[in-house]
């Protein structure tokens, strides 16, 4: 089996369906990745070695996606030098606002790439994930310049009538 060079992290189960969204990203791109339920507040102990370990492990990227009081990803960034990437989820309550600002808000010293609130930012987190891996990977930056082509490819020049 390759060896996981991208973690996707989720502080629940609950956030899957929108976490997926990056899993499918890399999985259309060839990349290698693990995913787990590391929650910041309900397993802190597997949130401190995750991150511990994160480098030794080979970790490249490490995609984290929590809503409401979202502090996996700035307590992941605090842990590993290994690139973190927030992704804010959608929440009943506050509609993922409130998620956005638990993660992007961090203080100077510990970067979280913080992208848009839910799918659409999972699917980025995947694509930012892909475009760090491609500077050191001319195949995989062909893949993904391809991915890019496809899509811009894919967009009408003009609406259709309905
Ligand atoms: C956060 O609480 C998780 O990231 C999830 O988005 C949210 C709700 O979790 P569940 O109550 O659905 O497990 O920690």
């Amino acid at each position: 089996m390759t060896r996981p060079v991208v973690g996707i992290i989720m502080g629940s189960q609950s956030d899957w369906p929108t976490m997926r969204e990056a899993a499918e990203l890399l999985d259309a791109l060839g990349v290698s990745y693990e995913t787990r339920i590391v929650s910041a507040h309900r397993t802190p102990d597997r949130l401190w070695d995750y991150g511990k370990t994160a480098v030794q492990r080979g970790l490249q990227a490490i995609i984290a996606g929590a809503g409401g009081a979202a502090h996996l990803p700035g307590m992941m960034a605090s842990k590993t030098r290994v690139p973190v990437i927030g992704v804010p989820v959608q929440t009943k309550a506050l509609s993922g606002v409130d998620s956005l600002y638990s993660i992007v808000q961090m203080p100077r010293g510990y970067p979280v790439a913080t992208m848009a609130i839910g799918a659409a930012g999972a699917a980025n987190a995947g694509l930012m994930a892909a475009g760090i891996l491609a500077l050191q990977d001319a195949d995989l930056a062909a893949r993904l310049d391809q991915w890019r082509a496809d899509l811009s490819a894919s967009i009408p020049e003009a609406p259709e009538n309905d």
